[in-house]
């Protein structure tokens, strides 16, 4: 009976120890992430790169990588101020860039460290398109007189691109043709029965483009469904 006693507490003391040393690794840990974006085809688009549960850190170097078919690098900004702070540009040729933060001292402190801004190429694909985030060997903390390693959890966001929507004018369902379906939502919107909602449909409805949905874009439809005059395009 003492020995299963004897036993159950040098187990319980073993899973106490396990938990208190996990705890220490979890709490010893820099978190740095990297924000996710969106945008369509020719846009610019920022993504932050923020530390969290800041241990300190001398220096801090990051490489961004990216997918070359989709983003260009327009540039970054650093958002600490009083080390030196600097960008290596990646050509057209790559898929990366490289931040580096530089202080005379550890920077201890939360938040945005970097905004980087990227360009959606156009004819990008649509869909999501994941970064990676990774530490370079020239991060560093300072230890008295000596540099420590400087480690840290990464999470790396991505940068979906929206798919371009393709107007086509008197389509107010948004299936793709000009119907009597189309003609009948656009009867309901002019007599108040249902009125159209969304950008698209309501782009779509202003068939004549004179910025109101009316009895005009009505007979433009009407007058295109029966093919006495089509719609162009
Ligand atoms: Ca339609
Ligand atoms: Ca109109």
């Amino acid at each position: 009976m003492k020995k299963i006693t004897i036993t159950v507490l040098a187990v319980l003391l073993l899973l106490q120890v396990c938990v208190i040393a996990s705890y220490v690794a979890a709490q010893s840990e820099s978190k740095i992430s990297l924000s996710s974006g969106q945008g369509y085809a020719g846009d610019t688009v920022e993504l932050t790169v923020s530390v969290e549960d800041n241990t300190g850190f001398g220096s801090l170097e990051l490489t961004v990588g990216f997918d070359k078919n989709v983003l260009e690098f327009v540039g970054a900004e650093c958002e600490f101020s009083g080390g030196m702070a600097q960008f290596t540009p990646a050509s057209a040729a790559d898929g990366f860039a490289v931040l580096t933060y530089t202080d005379i001292e550890n920077v201890t402190a939360d938040g945005a460290v970097f905004t980087l801004i990227f360009r959606i190429k156009n004819g990008a694909p649509s869909g999501e398109s994941p970064l990676t985030l990774s530490l370079g060997d020239g991060s560093f903390a300072y230890d008295g007189y000596d540099m420590k390693n400087f480690v840290a959890t990464l999470n790396s966001g991505s940068v979906t691109v929206n798919k371009a929507s393709t107007a086509l004018l008197g389509d107010v369902d948004l299936d793709g043709d000009r119907d009597a379906i189309d003609l009948l939502i656009l009867s309901r919107h002019n007599i108040g029965t249902e009125l159209i909602t969304g950008p698209e449909a309501i782009r779509n409805a202003d068939i004549n483009c004179d910025g109101s949905i009316d009895a005009i874009d009505l007979l433009i439809l009407a007058r295109h469904n029966i093919g006495t005059e089509l719609i162009v395009p």
